[in-house]
């Protein structure tokens, strides 16, 4: 089999896998094809966590045996008994003679045994093929599954000089509909979106997934929960964000806010997390051992600047996104995206790795990892 057509099916099995995105959190995303005398006997993905996994959708979905096939699947088989049983076993099982490996799982209950046990049944596994994709594409399962911490990008959108708003405070819209959009697919990707309080008191936002997600079957995005920092608890019992508590999760993280207003927004469906302070704030770090401690595997950062800081500071930052719109709004009292103290010298500025540039309608969209 050529190199060329490998890549071919593993392109193929990407595809497929991110058809789960929004429904296997905290499991990866994967795909897989059963590839029989050059035709596709069969296909499938890990649709939902706790789900069958992508291996096992494709053999269940198979036209005909899958004795002496060849399965491409985006990330190392599982050999594992977790919520499924192990997908070595029914590779084994059903007789495939080739399993083409997109990238390794480093789940220390797999890490390179999948592939050993194949290897050792006769099974032919060549690993790689793509494997960047592939670990792009579960950037935020490897990431939480070897740390136990979330997976952080850092969102904003700025005009071409640099405002995330006008002086006034205004920001509908600083991007254009097509980074829109985009953005409403990451927020289905991710698990949860946090904001600071003064995002929450300046904009009232719902945080919500309002669009339609392109390349899903079901076109359907879901809401990730919502997560807030606020030291003194001055989320309002009216603001939105509250108001929807009880239909899409929120967690509001605090220091020293009262007891009683802490009460009242948990009878209002929020949760409550008082959090160690680091600075008069809440400790980033905590909060994101917290929310790792409950599956939540991946963070949308949305704002405001100080929060951005903080975040930067307190190194929980894994990828940035920054939308940018070719306008010009001027003022010296108008936001930038990152606040806070900020640093002396521009050598200390933090620089990104592993940038990519997308152009959205007329805006870019510049992505990178800290
Ligand atoms: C695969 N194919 O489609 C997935 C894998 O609790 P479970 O049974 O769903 O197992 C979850 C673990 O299995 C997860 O942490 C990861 O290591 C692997 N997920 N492996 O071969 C799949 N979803
Ligand atoms: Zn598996």
């Amino acid at each position: 089999m050529s190199l060329h057509t490998d890549e071919h099916y593993m392109r193929r099995a990407l595809t497929l896998a991110e058809y789960g995105a929004g429904s296997v959190n905290p499991n990866p995303l994967v795909g897989a094809v059963l590839v029989k005398h050059g035709r596709v006997i069969g296909e499938g993905w890990h649709e939902k966590c706790g789900g069958l996994h992508a291996e096992r959708n494709a053999l269940k979905n198979r036209t005909e045996s899958a004795c002496g096939s060849t399965i491409y699947v985006t990330l190392e088989p599982c050999c594992h008994y977790g919520r499924t049983p192990p997908c070595t076993e029914a590779i084994l099982q059903h007789k495939i003679a080739r399993a083409v490996v997109g990238c390794m799982d480093p789940n220390e209950q797999v890490a390179g045994k999948g592939a050993e046990i194949l290897r050792a049944h006769g099974v032919t596994v060549d690993t790689g093929v793509l494997e960047h994709e592939c670990q792009r594409q579960n950037e935020v399962f490897l990431h939480y599954i070897t740390t136990k911490r979330p997976f952080v990008v850092l969102k904003y959108a700025m005009t071409l000089d640099g405002k995330i708003a006008a002086h006034t405070g205004d920001s509908r819209w600083v991007s254009g509909p097509e980074s829109r959009a985009h953005t409403h697919q990451t927020r289905n990707r991710l698990s949860a979106i946090m904001v600071g309080i003064g995002t929450v008191l300046a904009d009232n936002p719902t945080l919500s997934c309002r669009m339609e997600i392109q390349h899903h079957p079901l076109r359907v995005g879901r809401d990730p929960i919502r997560v807030v920092c606020d030291s003194h608890l001055r989320i309002p019992l009216d603001a939105a964000l509250v108001r929807t508590a009880r239909a899409i999760p929120l967690i509001v993280a605090h220091t020293c806010g009262s007891r009683e207003k802490a009460d009242a927004l948990r009878a209002a469906g929020a949760t409550v997390w008082q959090c160690a302070a680091h600075g008069g704030r809440v400790d980033l770090r905590d909060l994101m051992a917290r929310l790792g401690s409950e599956q939540i595997d991946s963070v949308l950062l949305e704002g405001g600047g100080a929060l951005h800081w903080a975040a930067l500071e307190a190194g929980i930052v894994q990828k940035v996104q920054a939308y940018i719109a070719p306008k010009l709004v001027g003022g010296a009292g108008a936001k930038s995206p990152v606040g806070g103290a900020g640093f002396a010298k521009m050598a200390d500025a933090l620089a990104l790795h592993g940038t990519t540039l997308t152009q959205l309608g007329d805006d870019l969209l510049w992505e990178g990892y800290l």
